[in-house]
């Protein structure tokens, strides 16, 4: 009998600061796009589900929501719901945007530099009152000399909450392969969670919802900090194939209707196009897209948008 090695499958949660790259990295070591990511911090606002093979190893990737210091209900749902991610996970990866360390260490920092380093610090002390240890990942080192980094793995190494330390780029995908391989030795055995060839565990109409508000906040993002949230209400499968897809952008204020539909409609159609293209490629059929923009000013503060988005209301 030939002895091959045997089947592992677990969960490795990425966890850390809004923007530091969570996302990025979990498609990264997917393969594939399963997270959405734009320039904006809180761009991810439930645990989203991603499948990576590596050898003989299934790694159920979750991306969580960046922990920070919560103030309304949506942010406090989304830092609680990262936490319950990383609660029941094999791995911890916690994940820090180097450059945003070295900025604010060598005193050149913005505003969003100096957030990003207390979050860091408040997730150190979330991972010790947990009496949890992570793999610490210093993401974003491109262009970044490798010295200027080491100061910054020592003194979050030094903290005691860290097994070990990788050097990445989830960007370019330098070191990702390391730490890949190290998640998958961390996996137990056992059987595979999901099919092979699975690499996203998200209710289609749910990630068709993901894509659009991805195309609304790399359109709009200066303009809607944090106001829009998109529901797919309807979903068919026709019979020639193709998929109708009905969406609802919900705003906050007339205003911000207003920018989302934009010019003579432009940036609406913009949205629209943007987003049926992607659609249609990850649905592998062609997509009928029909987009309503809604004001409904307290929709952050509404129990339905937190069930579809399977976040706890009542935090
Ligand atoms: N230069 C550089 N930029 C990166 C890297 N990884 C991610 N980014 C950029 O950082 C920004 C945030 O990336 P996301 O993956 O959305 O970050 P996130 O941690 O998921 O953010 P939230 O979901 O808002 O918490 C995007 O503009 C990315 O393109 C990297 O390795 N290098
Ligand atoms: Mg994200």
């Amino acid at each position: 009998m030939t002895s091959s090695s045997p089947t592992r499958a677990g969960f490795a949660a990425i966890i850390g600061a809004p923007n530091a790259g969570k996302s990025t990295l979990t498609n990264r070591l997917v393969g594939a796009k399963v997270s959405i990511v734009t320039r904006k911090v809180q761009t991810t606002r439930f645990p989203v589900r991603g499948v990576a093979m590596a050898g003989q190893a299934q790694i159920v990737l979750v991306d969580t929501p960046g922990i920070f210091t919560p103030r309304r209900r949506l942010d406090r749902a989304m830092v609680r719901s990262a936490w319950s991610g990383a609660e029941d996970a094999d791995a911890i990866v916690h994940l820090v945007d180097v450059q945003a360390q070295l900025a604010v260490g060598e005193g050149k920092a913005a505003g969003a530099d100096k957030k990003a380093v207390q979050d860091v610090q408040t997730i150190i002390e979330g991972l010790k009152g947990a009496g949890r240890q992570a793999i610490l990942a210093l993401n974003k080192i491109d262009g970044v000399k490798r010295e200027r980094m080491l100061a910054v793995a020592k003194a979050l190494f030094d903290t005691g909450v860290y097994s070990e330390v990788f050097m990445i780029s989830a960007a370019t995908g330098a070191g990702v392969e390391d730490l890949r391989d190290r998640l998958a030795g961390l996996m137990p055995e056992g059987p595979w969670l999901y099919p092979e060839d699975q690499t996203a565990d998200l209710p289609v109409r749910l990630l068709a919802a993901e894509i659009t508000r991805e195309k609304v906040y790399l359109r709009v993002h200066e303009e809607l900090p944090y106001a829009a949230t998109v529901e797919t209400t309807a979903f068919e499968e026709r019979r020639d194939g193709s998929a109708r897809i009905e969406q609802t952008i919900f705003v906050e204020r007339e205003g911000q209707r207003a920018i989302i539909i934009g010019d003579k409609g432009q940036t609406l159609k913009w949205i629209g196009s943007a987003s049926r293209e992607e659609l249609s490629d990850l649905l592998d059929r062609k997509v009928h897209l029909f987009l309503h923009v809604k004001v409904r000013e307290n929709w952050a503060d509404e129990r339905d948008i937190y069930q579809g988005m399977g976040l706890d209301f009542d935090v």
